[in-house]
């Protein structure tokens, strides 16, 4: 009833205008359940219902229009105008990307919050040397450890299959001795089930998306860091846009992202409960475990600094100040 009022509207202000609808392609990585996703369906219908229609965005989500290692480049390149990526997975082509994958400097979704504050303004900058204007961004639930036995310590992770979304997460399984291998979240419950990859860092939330007790038995709740989903619009794309136009994407991507944010915390409680009623063994990691795991952190945050020099140390800096 109340979409269809919506739709109608939308018509009557399209001929009202004589205008016709521009629509713009969103592709998303993951699957169309997750909270992600749902936020992006309702930031294109605000975006819909706030032009009058005059600009319709679909959503693509799981990877179906682009694959997540390729929405950058589309976006960029104008193949698409608007979509969602991971930036973390772009850090081998400027480091700063991967500043929200530095285990142990934000763990929490408040920490997390303050980070972004720090990191918003280098990454926008950043973007728009890239030809992309940033809208928003949320971020995924704290990054725990997935295996299919039990593990106490670093060394029972020798030569385990670890899949990998970036560069950081290859970087921490190669020095607990794992052997990464980079996987699409879209293609994981395959991997697992084939034996491709035997475990991963990521979210409760992507191991419930993806239905992972059918082929692993453990979380440990680690909390090594939040990283960041980012909707962007190709920049030639959003320049071209008139004033009312960019005044209704703005405003919608504000709310797109508290929405996100909302979601990603009541997400992060149901998604654990959901993988234990799931029978697997769900909790803290042991002492011992956590605090290699945080040396590791260490070793990372400094080969980051030495990665990013000057642009890193003001953002931590800056972060750290807050
Ligand atoms: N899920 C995504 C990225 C981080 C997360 O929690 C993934 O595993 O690909």
């Amino acid at each position: 009833m109340t979409k269809s009022i919506t739709t109608l509207a939308a018509t009557l202000a399209l001929v009202a205008t004589g205008g016709t609808a521009e629509v713009w392609d969103m592709p998303m990585a993951y699957s169309a359940t997750n909270f992600h996703s749902a936020t992006g369906v309702q930031f294109a219908e605000c975006v819909t219902t706030g032009t009058g229609g005059a600009l319709e965005i679909k959503v693509h989500p799981g990877g179906s229009l682009f694959s997540g290692g390729e929405i950058k480049r589309a976006i960029q390149t104008g193949q698409v105008n608007i979509g969602e990526r991971l930036l973390s997975g772009h850090q081998n082509e400027n480091a700063l990307f991967g500043f929200d994958s530095i285990p142990f400097l934000a763990t929490s979704f408040e920490a997390s919050e303050k980070l972004w504050e720090a990191a918003s303004g280098p990454i926008t900058e950043l973007l728009e040397s890239q030809n992309l204007h940033l809208l928003y961004s949320v971020p995924w639930p704290s990054q725990g450890l997935y295996f299919k036995k039990e593990v106490n310590s670093v060394a029972d992770m020798a030569g385990v299959k670890f899949r990998s979304y970036n560069s950081a997460t290859a970087r921490l399984a190669e020095l607990a001795g794992m052997l990464p291998v980079q996987i699409e979240a879209a293609e994981i419950s395959q991997a697992f089930a084939t034996g491709v990859a035997e475990s991963m860092i990521s979210s409760g939330s992507t191991g419930y998306d993806r239905k992972v007790w059918e082929s692993l038995t453990h979380f440990y709740d680690v909390q090594a860091w939040l990283p960041r989903n980012y909707v962007m619009v190709n920049k030639e794309a959003w320049d071209a846009l008139d004033a009312n136009t960019q005044n209704v994407m703005s405003g919608c991507a504000i709310v797109a992202e508290y929405a996100g944010d909302w979601r990603s915390i009541q997400y992060t409680g149901f998604t654990l409960n959901e993988l234990a009623a799931n029978g697997m063994t769900v909790g803290p990691a042991g002492d011992v475990l956590q605090g290699e795991l945080k040396a590791f952190g260490e070793i990372m945050t400094n080969e980051w600094l030495a990665n990013t020099g000057d642009a890193g140390k003001a953002l931590v800096d800056a972060y750290k100040a807050n």
